[in-house]
């Protein structure tokens, strides 16, 4: 890592040595459980893990009242994109210290702050907050948790990744073939699609006690893995497509499950010279979401000028999603002139 990154990282690293409670607020999907795994590996300290409300990237998605009443040295915020204001006003809520491991495009933050990817570093370099766990802490003996984390957030993009073999290497030292991770990543996944925390807890306890093996031989997770493919099908016929300006493709759906990644991923990937439009109304989470993704356009710019105009925006250089506030309308239009803009019909 690089060495002026390195002073925040290493903050957190020293901070982390010393707390003797911490609070794990972790991402619902696959990086944010792989690593919060790895962190309750590493840690001494009493841990307690919290999962934000599934859907949400704000204040609103977390408990205080339930943080507050714990007795905290410190809370850390993993691979959960949290705008830097709400990590900011969250410390002086609790007041408590707050530290960031994430790899989500955001603003960049002194102190401990550690987000390779909001300091200006490309997200080729770092495809999970797993990776970047990865470069602070030495936990060798826990890639392939490391992998994991990498499968799980780049998908089928990790076929032209430059850490395939790495990815590939490490399921090789366990045993393991690449699809065995997407199929683990998969259990993982069907948690947060199905909205059951109680499924996200017990992923991450299987995975941390019983590795990745763990994962693939649970019946619960492999359960919901086959309920959520079912519901992924019957999802993709559904989907319909609405506007075709070719290198710009609409898709709407109503569901009740939150696929709304796993099927913008599949559309992206079946139109892969396009930039493809989701729009998604999730009924289990009452949100309607915007989707955008392309396998080959970066969207970066695209999604900080939608952040400027004041949208509720997360995402990386190859994806970003809105949470449109009721219907999503009105910021359809907005994102289809912006994108039309950028790369053309
Ligand atoms: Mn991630």
């Amino acid at each position: 890592m690089k060495d002026h990154l390195l002073s925040n990282c290493r903050k957190i690293v020293e901070i982390l040595r010393t707390a003797s409670s911490v609070a794990i607020l972790h991402h619902w999907d696959a990086d944010g459980i792989a690593s919060a795994a790895i962190l309750s590996k590493i840690l001494n300290a009493q841990t307690f893990f919290y999962v934000p409300k599934i859907g949400c990237y704000g204040l609103e998605a977390i408990n205080m009242e339930w943080l507050r009443s714990l007795p905290l040295s410190l809370v850390l915020i993993l691979d959960y994109g949290l705008p830097v204001e709400d990590v900011l006003k969250l410390e002086k809520t609790l007041n408590v210290k707050v530290a960031v491991i994430d790899h989500h495009l955001n603003k960049p933050l002194s102190n401990c702050f550690c987000n390779p990817v909001a300091m200006g570093f490309s997200e080729e370099n770092y495809p999970s907050t797993t990776w970047v766990i990865r470069d602070l802490f030495n936990v060798k003996n826990l890639d392939l948790y490391v992998a994991l984390g990498i499968v799980g957030d780049l998908g089928k993009a990790i076929e032209n990744h430059k850490f395939k073999n790495w990815v590939i290497k490490k399921c090789q030292e366990h045993g393991l073939l690449l699809k065995d991770l997407f199929k683990a990543v998969e259990a993982i996944d069907s948690c947060y699609r199905l909205v059951d925390y109680n499924c996200i807890n017990h992923a991450r306890k299987v995975l941390t006690e019983s590795r990745v093996k763990g994962v693939l031989n649970d019946t619960l997770l492999s359960k919901n893995k086959d309920i959520v493919r079912e519901n992924i099908g019957k999802a993709l016929e559904k989907t319909e497509l609405i506007r075709d300006y070719g290198k710009v493709k609409l898709f709407k759906l109503e569901c009740d499950n939150y696929l709304t990644s796993i099927i913008g991923r599949e559309l992206a990937y079946r139109f892969r010279g396009s930039v493809i439009v989701f729009d998604n109304a999730v009924k289990k989470l009452g949100l309607e979401y915007i989707y955008v993704r392309s396998y080959s356009f970066n969207l970066r710019n695209i999604l900080s000028k939608l952040k400027s105009k004041g949208f509720n925006v997360g995402g990386k250089d190859y994806v970003f999603v809105i949470t449109c506030k009721g219907k999503c309308g009105k910021e359809i239009n907005t994102v289809l002139n912006t994108l039309l803009r950028h790369v053309g019909v």
